[in-house]
């Protein structure tokens, strides 16, 4: 089942569920206002099929605005969790190639903060390239929604937008290199009710277009993750609380050639096969 936060012709914004032809119900009329209680609900599927979709207003996909599905969680990212991630960061970087070499193989995995709900970027919004990099790159990666008590409830898209450059002069900018305006983009909606098995035979792919041309492409697997979604959300809710829940990114297996940068007017698209696409502009920021 999928949910998203939408704009309605009023410009309020709102829950829906897509539908199989493409359209979104409005959950305004059954009581639904907020992502955040359904999320808490282990049984929201239940009460999502129990509402008769005949009592809910549609409007064709096509028509409507979609918001980043994110209220107030944060965003949390997991990095070097597929093996192309961790060789592609030691041959940026002399500097630090033992840490990526280091992370890939430990116990505990590298998490960093990603970006406050109200700063992330929906799809069709722009993601930005910040303006004195000079090496910078979309990360496609599955992410987790999770409940308040750090449990996996649904699925969405993510691009870790990174200055490849600035994390590889010194692993100590990697906050500069990885939170800056627009440097996450979620969406396009949420997947609910999908086990990780399930999850783990999905595709992930991404292109990206300069003058309407593909420049490049790449895919991987969900499968590829070397931890289990468990083991990332375990360490990530360890001496902390998310009240509001949170969303983690799970880490990217897709990288560009070195050669590549993006540049403004650029598009990113990502398909992960059992949630859909997010697509974005690049701005420089
Ligand atoms: O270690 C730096 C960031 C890694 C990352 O973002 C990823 O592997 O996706
Ligand atoms: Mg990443």
């Amino acid at each position: 089942m999928k949910l998203c936060r939408f704009k309605d012709p009023k410009g309020d914004v709102r829950i829906g569920l897509i539908t199989e032809d493409s359209a979104v119900l409005d959950l305004t009329s059954a009581g639904i206002s907020q992502l955040h209680p359904l999320l808490e609900n282990e049984d929201a599927l239940e009460q999502l099929n129990r509402i008769p979709r005949d009592t809910l207003s549609g409007l064709p996909l096509s028509e409507v605005r979609l918001c980043a599905p994110v209220e107030r969680q944060e965003v949390w990212a997991a990095g070097v969790t597929y093996l192309r991630s961790k060789t592609a960061r030691m041959e940026e970087s002399d500097f630090s190639a033992t840490a990526y070499d280091r992370v890939y193989a430990a116990e505990r995995p590298e998490l960093f903060f990603k970006a406050l709900a109200e700063k992330v970027a929906a799809a069709g919004e722009p993601v930005g390239i910040r303006g004195d990099a000079r090496w910078s790159v979309p990360e496609p990666e599955l992410a987790l929604v999770l409940n308040s008590r750090g449990k996996v409830v649904g699925y969405t898209i993510g691009n870790d937008m990174s200055s490849r450059d600035i994390e590889g002069e010194n692993l100590l900018y990697l906050p500069q290199a990885k939170i800056y305006e627009r440097s996450c983009a979620l969406g396009p909606w949420i997947v609910l009710g999908a086990p990780e098995e399930t999850v783990r035979g999905w595709s992930i792919r991404l292109e990206i277009r300069r003058g309407g041309k593909p420049i490049f492409t790449g895919e991987t697997s969900v499968a590829q993750i070397k931890r289990s979604f468990e083991e990332l959300a375990g360490y990530l809710f360890r001496s902390q609380q998310f009240p509001h829940g949170a969303v983690l990114l799970t880490g990217t297996g897709v990288i560009p050639p070195d050669d590549f940068t993006l540049q403004p007017d650029d598009t990113t698209e990502i398909t992960i096969s059992g949630i859909g696409v997010l697509k974005n502009s690049v701005v420089v920021v």
